[in-house]
């Protein structure tokens, strides 16, 4: 394949969601393997925070904001989920992946929940030089409300439309989105209010799958296409074979 690739890992197949800050490193391992044999014209990786960072952003009511005085949460989510940053960039440089740690605090501003910018030229050029970015679900800076909890999915959103990127794939802890017990095969903005999608019983201030369904939908209306599957077709995804999971189709502009 020759394409270039956005591959988001969940929060939740990297760490245990139900205890704190548990690393699936055995997951996380076999996911390396799979994207240093990968053959394409560049990946950047976007993880989740999963049990590093969910739990905090909540007990410090990061979705509602910061105010002076009162930011010691920004600090300790960010913390949280860089941790989980540096395992996933060690996992992968022991597989021989160029691996790098890019923190979108550093680097991206938010209005309202929502990113407004995110330096893209950094990334290119790490992408042009044979690298793997690998960016994270995190707080970043809020226009409006001091400080915003910024997901994967929205991260995902932006910076594929901004690396130009060919086909994003959204590695999860079941095969694909549901409607009951059935694997939804497509989803378009017309089937999704007939569809009855569950959402995760675990600690999650930004929305879960049908959070992530929204962003996808919206990327698929800037011409790019997205592929939800269960972390074991991660190869699959990569090979552009078929993952048994869910297809939100890019719209032709
Ligand atoms: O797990 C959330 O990212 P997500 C990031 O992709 C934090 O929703 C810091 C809670």
């Amino acid at each position: 394949m020759s394409d270039r690739l956005i591959l988001k890992l969940g929060g939740s197949v990297i760490t245990d969601k139900s205890a704190d800050c548990a690393i699936n490193r055995d997951q996380l391992a076999s996911i390396a393997g799979s994207i240093a044999r990968a053959r394409t014209a560049g990946i950047a990786v976007i993880h989740g925070a999963g049990s590093c960072g969910h739990p905090e952003a909540k007990r410090y009511h990061l979705d509602v904001g910061a105010v002076t005085g009162q930011t010691e949460g920004i600090y300790v989510t960010h913390r949280a989920v860089s941790r989980l940053n540096d395992e996933v960039v060690a996992t992968l440089r022991e597989q021989g992946v160029a691996a790098i740690g890019v923190h979108p605090l550093h680097t991206a501003i938010a209005d309202n929940g929502r990113l407004v910018n995110f330096e893209c030229r950094h990334l290119e050029t790490m992408l042009e030089l044979g690298m793997v970015p690998v960016i994270h679900g995190d707080v970043v800076m809020d226009l409006s409300r001091g400080a915003c909890i910024v997901s994967g999915d929205q991260l995902v959103r932006y910076l594929a439309v901004g690396l130009a990127i060919s086909r994003v794939g959204l590695a999860t802890d079941v095969p694909g989105v549901l409607d009951g017990e059935r694997v939804v095969p497509e989803i378009n903005r017309d089937t999704l209010p007939t569809l009855r999608i569950g959402n995760s019983i675990h600690t999650d201030v930004t929305g879960g799958m049908r959070g992530k369904i929204n962003e996808l939908l919206e990327l698929s209306q800037a011409g790019i296409g997205s592929d939800i599957f269960h972390v074991s077709r991660v190869a699959d995804f990569l090979a552009g074979a078929a993952h048994g999971g869910t297809i939100v189709k890019g719209m032709k502009k």
